[in-house]
């Protein structure tokens, strides 16, 4: 787990990436959708999005990333006691919208990314590492919430 610093720095972060969630959001589908092309055929909604401008467009991704990071943020609150938070989670994203582990690494990867383009002063080195553990926390504990539903992911 994170010591209470650890969690202290991943929450000031998360509070700038909250100054502007809905622009935070559409990057970080952005960078997913470019680095993991693959990652695109998860959403019935993107599927008509072709080239980047469409994409920067689309106020369907908008929205869908303020979802994402709104509800990824209600997680990092809980500092580890999540349980209640990412019970239903999982079990939307391993039963209905079938995500599989490896896209929830590429979307924290894409997160890690934005978060480091958008605040490279205030994101120094213990800052990622705090962070980057805290996703692997929520990865981790999603993984093993996806066993459950009988998802191997
Ligand atoms: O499941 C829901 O609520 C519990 C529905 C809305 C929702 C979705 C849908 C929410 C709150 C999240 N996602 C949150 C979330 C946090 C983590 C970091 N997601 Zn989600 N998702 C939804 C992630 C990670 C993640 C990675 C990937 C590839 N997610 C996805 C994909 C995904 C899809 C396909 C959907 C349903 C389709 C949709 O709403 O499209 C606009």
């Amino acid at each position: 787990g994170l010591n209470d610093q650890e969690w202290q720095q991943v929450l000031t972060m998360w509070g700038k990436v909250e100054s502007d969630l809905a622009g935070h959001g559409h990057a970080v589908l952005m960078r997913l959708f470019q680095d993991h092309p693959e990652t695109m055929d998860r959403f019935d909604k993107f599927r008509g999005l072709k080239t980047p401008d469409q994409m920067r467009g689309s106020e369907d991704m908008k929205k869908h990333g303020v979802t994402v990071l709104t509800q990824l943020g209600k997680i990092l609150k809980q500092k580890g006691h999540h349980e209640s938070e990412l019970k239903p989670l999982a079990q939307t994203h391993a039963t209905k919208h079938r995500v599989p582990v490896k896209y929830l690494e590429f979307i924290c990867e894409a997160i890690m990314k934005v978060i480091a383009e958008k605040h490279s002063a205030d994101f120094g080195a213990n800052c990622q590492a705090a962070m980057k553990k805290a996703l692997e926390l929520f990865r981790h504990d999603m993984a093993s919430r996806y066993k459950e539903f009988g998802f191997q992911g």
